[in-house]
């Protein structure tokens, strides 16, 4: 390892430089650096001031968080920020990139911040399941008050140079070379005669204290549901208004210690690492070229195909929506504008920022009006006929080189990718839906996808600020091949003797947003239902099978949109109400199918419905599907809103144990028979005491 803390003398201003790549983490060797480089400055008499700068591509990334977890290493750092701000010349942070977490507390234990154009700051650490660990909770708030330090602590948003010097985060945004302009900057200060400013001597404004933390209370239970950072968070800011200094920073260290032991800080940090390893690809070497996606035709203008494109116009892709209806691509591209317009009346969307999206929008009605594009993603209705005649289509239209991607949730990529000259690029991006909000994208490699078609979507997935996970082709793919394995047991269950909302209630308590009749209605239920028909005609099966979710659709009733489905709802109210309708239907098919009726209990609902969906994944694993456990987290995560505190469903079954996990999967299977048989590679790992994680990707 190369020194990671480099300290120039030269003249009166010390340059104290972070070399840690990829992103400056303050690991062991980085603290103890720049507690050194800060010691040397200091008895240095030529040093008036100090200038600390990260190389490379940020400032700093904060704490490793590869270090958590190990027995803590002194410097702390704590002691390294107090160091800082202790000083007695004064000492200036120059941010580039970004400054987030322990960075952005290391920044804020400075006594000036400036940054150029491309500095970000912030404090992610509510998404680890943290909370700033090292005086963002006293500092920050002191610095910039509380309400906007309480939104940036509890969203783990990071803010731009223009917002930080509006808010006071910063004191100059400068253009050119930074450190160059850092080193002016502490000569003028030194000019002008002003010293070290710590932020602990800042008065911090009361002003409607009780209303902003009344609002974040209010904020946090809503929507971190069951997740302890927030009020953490919350508390530890507070105590700002009410302790000294020390105090605070004590009781936010007592906080972080507490936390970073919780199994949701743990399951959380397993996904920061899940989603970064989720784009390492056997065989796709990461230095492979992309190529580059310069404009993009997604062909459907339905609700799949509108996501699609806002997705896409949202990271800054040119995009022309295909449909040969005019009325329809009318509609759909109205409908795009009115779902921004939305966003822009409820301040999520800047004005300027809808314009620009807007105008990279267009819409044909002929293919000879994508031929140009560099991907073209069919969002059409999920039928294979159809498919194959678009992929046909889009075969001899596109430019060589262009990417064909199919948005199918279920069918055969290979099967569609067969119809064309060049199988090499056709791939599956399966978005979830509202494809505009949700982060995931399944994308899918047929038996032929290229490499450097799999690192293009991979990386285009990124670059349009979503998720991505790479899965083999079988029915369903991961997500919904798991999903059918979870709601399929929810639905026996309803024949063996509970009601919708019961088993929804477990799953909603458990973390889920909604329970999987809930869901159904949401999603429709005539979509899951012509699978199945298509299922049963295509591939029929003695396996067991419940009627009760076709005879409710056969019934007219297809959800939400319909007003009723597996709840009744009240006209422009998506709260769903029990229907005693429904209840009548399932104790009759009960009744038909021979069952007799018992009370199930709410470890029951939870067993039955996480534990087949979990041993559904590990089929997946030794199927070759998904290259590894944790890119399972990532699409349930993602995809279907697994609560982040559990991990995703392999991690939380590696929490609870794959040995409990395969008990209760061996009781269920002798209780039901063979369509809940453990799955091999699940009875091995819990042989052997091991876990998923266990599993070499
Ligand atoms: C904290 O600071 C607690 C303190 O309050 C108190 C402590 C006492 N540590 O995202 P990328 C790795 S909590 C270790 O692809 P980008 C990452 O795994 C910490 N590793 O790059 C990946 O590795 P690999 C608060 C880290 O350019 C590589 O760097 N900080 C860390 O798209 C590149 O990452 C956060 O929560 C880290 N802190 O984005 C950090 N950060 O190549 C959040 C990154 O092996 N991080 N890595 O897969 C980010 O938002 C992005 O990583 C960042 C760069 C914007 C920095």
């Amino acid at each position: 390892m190369g020194n990671l803390v480099e300290l120039k003398l030269h003249g009166s201003i010390a340059l104290i430089m972070l070399d840690n790549p990829p992103v400056n983490a303050m690991s062991f060797a980085v603290r103890q650096g720049i507690s050194d480089a800060i010691g040397k400055a200091v008895s240095n008499a030529d040093t008036r001031a100090i200038v600390l700068v990260g190389k490379g591509r940020c400032f700093c990334g904060g704490a490793d968080i590869r270090e958590f977890g190990q027995p803590r290493k002194e410097p702390f750092l704590s002691d390294v920020i107090n160091l800082i701000e202790g000083c007695q010349k004064p000492v200036i942070a120059a941010i580039h990139g970004t400054a987030i977490g322990g960075g952005c507390e290391i920044a804020l234990g400075c006594h000036y911040r400036i940054g150029d154009a491309s500095a970000r700051f912030g404090q992610p650490e509510i998404k680890l399941g943290l909370l700033p660990g090292a005086g963002g909770t006293q500092r920050l708030p002191r610095l910039i008050g509380i309400e906007p330090a309480l939104e940036i602590i509890l969203s783990g948003a990071y803010l731009g140079a223009e917002q930080g010097k509006a808010l006071g985060f910063f004191d100059e945004i400068v253009e050119g070379d930074l450190t160059q302009k850092a080193v002016l900057f502490a000569e003028r200060l030194l000019s002008e005669g002003k010293g070290p400013r710590p932020i602990r001597d800042m008065k911090i404004h009361k002003d409607k204290a009780e209303q902003i933390f009344a609002a974040a209370h209010a904020k946090a239970s809503k929507r971190a549901r069951g997740l302890i950072a927030p009020e953490r968070c919350i508390e530890a800011v507070e105590s700002a208004l009410r302790v000294t200094v020390e105090e605070g920073l004590a009781l936010e260290r007592k906080f972080f210690d507490e936390l970073v032991r919780s199994d949701q800080s743990k399951a959380q940090r397993h996904l920061f690492f899940a989603e970064r390893q989720a784009r390492k690809i056997p065989g796709v070497p990461a230095d492979i070229p992309a190529r580059a996606v310069r404009k993009a035709a997604v062909i459907g203008c339905g609700t799949m195909g509108r996501g699609i494109a806002m997705s896409l116009a949202n990271g800054g892709v040119p995009v022309t929506v295909l449909d040969m209806n005019q009325d329809a691509l009318d509609a759909g591209l109205s409908a795009i504008h009115d779902t921004y317009a939305r966003s822009v009346s409820r301040g999520s969307l800047a004005q300027p920022d809808m314009d620009k999206r807007m105008a990279i929008i267009d819409g044909a009605t002929d293919y000879a009006g994508i031929g140009e594009a560099d991907i073209a993603i069919e969002a059409v209705f999920e039928e294979m006929e159809l498919k194959k005649q678009v992929f046909a289509t889009l075969d001899e239209v596109c430019k060589p080189g262009a990417i064909l991607a199919t948005n199918t949730s279920t069918l055969d990529v290979d099967e569609i990718a067969a119809v064309t000259s060049r199988p090499g690029d056709v791939i599956g991006t399966h978005f979830f839906s509202p494809a505009n909000v949700m982060k995931l994208m399944e994308n899918v490699r047929g038996r032929e996808t290229s490499p450097e078609v799999i690192a293009t979507v991979m990386k285009l997935t990124k670059d349009i600020g979503k998720v991505g996970a790479l899965v083999g082709v079988c029915d369903g793919f991961v997500g919904n091949r798991m999903l059918y394995a979870y709601t399929r047991q929810a639905n026996f269950l309803l024949e063996e003797g509970a009601l919708p909302h019961e088993v929804d209630k477990v799953l909603y308590d458990f973390g889920l947003p909604m329970g999987p009749f809930a869901m159904g209605d949401l999603a429709g239920l005539d979509v899951g239902y012509r699978v199945r028909q298509h299922r049963r005609k295509t591939k029929p099966s003695n396996d067991r099978y419940s009627p009760i979710a076709d005879r409710i659709v056969e019934m007219g009733r297809h959800g939400q949109k319909t007003g009723a489905g597996w709840y009744r709802y009240d006209k422009g109210n998506r709260k769903p109400n029990p229907d005693p309708e429904i209840e009548k239907l399932i104790i009759g098919v009960s009744r038909e199918l021979g069952i007799e009726r018992r009370e199930i209990s709410d470890r029951e609902i939870l067993e039955r419905c996480l534990y087949p969906l979990v041993n559904e994944g590990a089929k997946i694993l030794e199927e070759g599907i998904a290259i590894r456990p944790s890119d399972i987290d990532v699409i349930w995560i993602y995809g279907y809103g697994f609560p982040r505190g559990r991990g995703g469903p392999m991690f939380y079954a590696d929490l609870i144990g794959l040995d409990t996990v395969y008990k209760a999967m061996s009781r269920l299977h002798e209780q039901h028979g063979d369509m809940l048989r453990p799955a091999p590679l699940l009875e091995e790992l819990a042989k052997f005491g091991k876990k998923f994680s266990d599993l070499a990707s």
